[in-house]
C-alpha cells in the first residue's frame, strides 16, 4: 500500500485532543489508515540564512514534518501573494488586490522551499495531496527535483472566471504550474467550469471529456468533489447534556422567543456588513420582533495584518453599535456581535438553539457552516438554513432558503420567512437537506479524490 503525503501551508496539531475543524479530523483519519506523513509550515518565524530544518513527530503510522518560514516568507508569500492577491482574486474582489513583484517572488521560493523540504522524505510510491492556493506551484518545484509520485491538488477556494484571473500579472505561469499535478480538484462545477474555459480560450488547451484536459503538453483531471463535514461528530456534539444546558444558557434571563446566528472568521468575502444590514431591514420592517429576535453574530479575527480586515472590523463595530443603538432596550441586545473563536462543542449547541442559521458570503468555496448547521438540528423541529447562492455550497443544499447577499431586502425578506415557516416545511426541508450532506460527507470527499488519485491519468505515471 502507498503512503499518503498530505502537504498544506499549515500542519494540523494531531495530536489535540480536540481537533479546531473536520478537515483535521478526515485527513488525520486517512493519515492513519494508510500511513503518512503531514508536511507544511509549523507556524514559526525564524531570521533567513541556512536552508530551513525539517522537525519531525512520529506517532504511529503517521508523521508530521514541518519547517519554519522567514518573516520575508511570512510578508512576500503569506499576506502578500497568497492573501492579497489570490485570495481577493479567487473571491471576485479586484478592488482589494495589492500586487508586488515581491510577493511572486516569495510564492516562488516559498513554494520551492516546501518543495525542496518534503523531497527527500518521500519514496517511490507515495501519493501526494496538496492543498489550497498557497500551494499552486508546488508540484512543479517537486517535478523539477525528479518527483515521478501522483500528485494531487484540492482548491478549498473559488476558482474565479478567466477575466477576473487574468488580473494577476502572472496568472499563466502559475496555471502551466498547476498542470504538474495529475488531479486538480475544485468545490463545485462552476469552478470546473471557470477552470476548462481558461483553459480552452486562453491556454490553447482542449477540454477531452467531463474529467480530463489537455493542456502544456500534459493531461490532467481537473473534477469537482465538493468538500463536506462529519456529520455524526457534528450532530453528537449538539445532543450532549452540556449541550442542552449552553441552549438553557443562552434562553435564560432574556425575553428573546427566536435565535438567529451566523458564525464566520471575520473576513470580507462572508457578506457581514450585508448580513447586519439586512437584519436592521427586517427589524425596521417587522416592529412585531422588536425584543423577541435576536442575531447572534460569531467572528474571530483572522489575519489582522492585512490592511482590508481591519477595515472590515471596523465597519462592523459601528453597524452592531449603531443597530443597538437605535433598536435596542435595556432589557435586549438585538445583535450580540462576538468576536472569538468558540469551541466546536459549543457553536454546535448554539446552532442546534437558533431557530435560524445565516450563511450569507459574498463569495465562498463552499462553505462548512452551512453544513455544520444543518447537521445540528433536532430532526423533529429543525431550524432553517438561510444561504448564499455565491457559496459553493449552494450547488448541493438547495433547499435551504437561497439569498443574493447584495440584495439587503431579499435577505430581511429570508429572515422574516424562516421564522415564519411552518414545521412541516422546516422538517421536509431540513431532511432533504441533511440526507444529502450525509451521503456527501468528509470521508466520501476524502475517498473519492484518493480513489482518482490512485487510478487516474496513466500516461503520466512514469
Ligand atoms: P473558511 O473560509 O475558513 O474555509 P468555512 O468552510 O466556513 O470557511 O470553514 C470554517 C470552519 O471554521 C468551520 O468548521 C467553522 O465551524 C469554523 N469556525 C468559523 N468561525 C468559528 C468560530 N467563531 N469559532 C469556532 N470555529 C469557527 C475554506 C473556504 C471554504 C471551504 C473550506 C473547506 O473558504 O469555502 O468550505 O475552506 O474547504
Amino acid at each position: 500500500m502507498s503512503r499518503l503525503i498530505i502537504v498544506s501551508n499549515r500542519v494540523a496539531d494531531l495530536e489535540a485532543q480536540v481537533q479546531s475543524g473536520g478537515l483535521a479530523v478526515a485527513l488525520g483519519d486517512a493519515l492513519r489508515t494508510v500511513g503518512g506523513i503531514w508536511f507544511g509550515w509549523d507556524g514559526k518565524l525564524v531570521e533567513g540564512g541556512e536552508p530551513a530544518a525539517v522537525s519531525k513527530n512520529e506517532n504511529g503510522a503517521v508523521t508530521t514534518a514541518t519547517i519554519p518560514m522567514t518573516e520575508r516568507d511570512y510578508e512576500e508569500y503569506y499576506l502578500g501573494f497568497a492573501n492579497k492577491v489570490l485570495w481577493p482574486v479567487c473571491h471576485y474582489r479586484l478592488d482589494l488586490v495589492h500586487f508586488e513583484p515581491g510577493y511572486f517572488e516569495g510564492y516562488k521560493r516559498v513554494n520551492c522551499n516546501f518543495a525542496t523540504a518534503l523531497a527527500p522524505l518521500l519514496a517511490p510510491n507515495d501519493v501526494v495531496w496538496a492543498h489550497d492556493y498557497h500551494l499552486i506551484s508546488f508540484a512543479s518545484e517537486l517535478r523539477a527535483l525528479g518527483a515521478k509520485q501522483r500528485l494531487g491538488f484540492f482548491l478549498h477556494i473559488p476558482f474565479p472566471p478567466p477575466e477576473l484571473l487574468q488580473a494577476i500579472p502572472t496568472h499563466e505561469w502559475l496555471v502551466e504550474a498547476l498542470f504538474q499535478f495529475d488531479v486538480i480538484g475544485f468545490q463545485t462545477e462552476n469552478d470546473v467550469s471557470n477552470f476548462h474555459r481558461f483553459i480552452e480560450n486562453h491556454a490553447d488547451g482542449e477540454i477531452l471529456d467531463d474529467d480530463r484536459v489537455r493542456a502544456y503538453g500534459r493531461t490532467v483531471i481537473a473534477r469537482a468533489f465538493p468538500i463536506g463535514i462529519d456529520v455524526d461528530e457534528f450532530a453528537n456534539a449538539a445532543q450532549t447534556p452540556e449541550a442542552d444546558s449552553q441552549i438553557e444558557r443562552l434562553n435564560r434571563r432574556t425575553v428573546v422567543r427566536s435565535h438567529i446566528i451566523g458564525v464566520d472568521r471575520l473576513d470580507y468575502t462572508k457578506g457581514l456588513p450585508e448580513r447586519f444590514k439586512a437584519f436592521r431591514k427586517f427589524l425596521e420592517m417587522h416592529p412585531e420582533h422588536w425584543k423577541a429576535v435576536t442575531l447572534m453574530q460569531i467572528a474571530p479575527p483572522t489575519r489582522i495584518e492585512v490592511e482590508a480586515y481591519a477595515n472590515i472590523r471596523e465597519e462592523l463595530e459601528g453597524l452592531s453599535g449603531a443597530i443597538n443603538g437605535e433598536f435596542g432596550d435595556f432589557d435586549w441586545t438585538p445583535l450580540r456581535y462576538v468576536h472569538r473563536a468558540m469551541p466546536r462543542d459549543t457553536l454546535a449547541a448554539l446552532f442546534r438553539g437558533s431557530e435560524v442559521g445565516l450563511v450569507t458570503p459574498l463569495r465562498d468555496g463552499m462553505n462548512l457552516v452551512a453544513k455544520e448547521y444543518v447537521a445540528a438540528q433536532d430532526e423533529e423541529d429543525p431550524g432553517v438554513l438561510v444561504l448564499s447562492k455565491f457559496a459553493g455550497a449552494a450547488e448541493e443544499l438547495e433547499e435551504a432558503l437561497i439569498v443574493n447577499p447584495y440584495d439587503i431586502d431579499d435577505m430581511a425578506n429570508a429572515m422574516q420567512t424562516a421564522l415564519r415557516m411552518p414545521l412541516e416545511e422546516r422538517v421536509e426541508r431540513h431532511s432533504a437537506l441533511i440526507s444529502r450532506i450525509r451521503t456527501h460527507d468528509v470521508a466520501f470527499w476524502r475517498k473519492s479524490f484518493l480513489k482518482v488519485l490512485a487510478e487516474g491519468a496513466p500516461e503520466v505515471v512514469a
